[in-house]
């Protein structure tokens, strides 16, 4: 099959999710091109059976705002074209899943069948797609995609909720890890880079957004160093990281909290970390956590959305009300302190994140949905 990806290219996990399942689908043998403004970040390598094609917006004078949705259309539809795509497969709806209607329906007035698959990932829904600038144009477009998938059923069921989806059927199609990737042992961790002897590393890795509560995460961790010698390793930048800054100042931690910004590999960083922490107001799946479970690391986050589909409270983790940051310290220290649990719950979360959530068992779970969508109508 000839697959065009359209992704945001930038940190963030549905960029993260659309590049490697673009590997691993070109690793199987098809045709991959991905249509973007900059290339993938975690698309380093060459890659045999996968191309990148990047969106030229022109940034005319009269243009206060660049119309890069335009502009990314085109390329949809010139790469779709030149390549004889059979599919376009974007990930999070605003504005990919629209770009991509365009450059169907211009495919189709010239004879062209291409189907549209519509990965949605979240905030695309949970967040910005509500925002009445955005309400009625996400509708529109995820009802007209071919296919449409969401990265949890607690992410379904806020579709099918938030845009009365009539004519939406929505596929679940978790996301997935390399198992291969995220292991531990294949890491030299430099844990004396990072903490001094004896102190355990709690880790943070996120794009720092509010939804992310990072104060939360200050605010924990300064209650996890009142009882266990620790290190809050902070990993990603983003419009909170100043407030997390000032709080860890303000509660006498700056010494204890280390803020590295973005790393690409977050693979080796967490194979150093002892816990993960995700307090999110909302995450729809939590891919991060994911990566910490197969990883072996222990997370503790929060309840009441997709995260509880990928975190089993109690065995690879525990989760508690979002705010409720006197649990989920308590958890913290628990793990922390009791190395017979800490194994226990570690070697649960490796099984559970191969067993569940692997890219051998998922990525096929994709293929034949491209094949049902593309099956259908003929
Ligand atoms: O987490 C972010 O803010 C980035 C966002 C994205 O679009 O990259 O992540 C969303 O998609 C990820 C991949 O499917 C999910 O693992 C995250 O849970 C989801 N973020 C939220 O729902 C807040």
């Amino acid at each position: 099959m000839k697959i065009g990806i359209t992704c945001y290219p930038t940190f963030g996990g549905s960029g993260a999710v659309a590049t490697e399942l673009g590997l691993q689908l070109a690793d199987r043998g098809h045709e991959i091109h991905f249509i973007s403004y900059a290339q993938p970040f975690r698309l380093v390598h060459f890659h045999e059976g996968l191309f990148f094609h990047e969106v030229e917006v022109n940034r005319y004078p009269l243009f206060e705002y660049p119309p890069y949705s335009l502009a990314l259309a085109v390329s949809m539809h010139e790469v779709a074209r030149r390549h004889e795509l059979d599919l376009f497969h974007v990930h999070y709806a605003i504005p990919h899943a629209t770009t991509a209607w365009i450059a169907r329906e211009m495919l189709r007035d010239e004879g062209s069948d291409i189907k549209l698959v519509t990965t949605l990932h979240g905030t695309d829904i949970t967040l910005i797609g509500q925002d009445p600038s955005y309400w009625s144009i996400t509708k529109f477009s995820i009802e007209r995609s071919d296919g449409l998938t969401a990265v949890s059923e607690y992410l379904q069921k806020v579709t099918y909720e938030a845009f009365e989806c009539a004519k939406c059927a929505i596929r679940v199609i978790p996301n997935f890890i390399d198992p291969a990737v995220y292991q531990r042992a294949i890491y030299d961790c430099q844990r004396d880079a990072l903490a001094a002897q004896g102190e355990k590393i709690v880790m943070h890795i996120s794009n720092f957004r509010k939804v992310k509560r990072v104060e939360d995460v200050v605010r924990i961790f300064d209650r996890i160093a009142r009882k266990v010698p620790a290190r809050l390793v902070l990993v990603g930048d983003g419009p909170e990281r100043p407030l997390a800054v000032d709080l860890a100042q303000e509660l006498g931690r700056e010494e204890q909290v280390l803020f590295l910004g973005k790393i690409e590999s977050v693979a080796e960083l967490l194979a150093c970390a002892d816990l993960f922490l995700l307090p999110s107001e909302e995450e729809s799946f939590g891919l991060v956590a994911l990566e910490a479970m197969a990883t072996g690391v222990p997370v503790v986050g929060s309840s009441g959305s997709g995260l509880r589909e990928v975190v089993i409270d109690g065995l690879t983790g525990r989760l508690h009300p979002v705010g409720d940051v006197e649990s989920m310290a308590e958890s913290s220290v628990e793990l922390l302190t009791d190395s017979d649990l800490w194994k226990r719950v570690s070697e649960a979360a490796r099984t559970s994140a191969v067993e569940r959530f692997s890219a051998e068992r998922i990525v096929p779970i994709y293929e034949s949905f491209y094949d049902e969508v593309l099956g259908e109508g003929t």
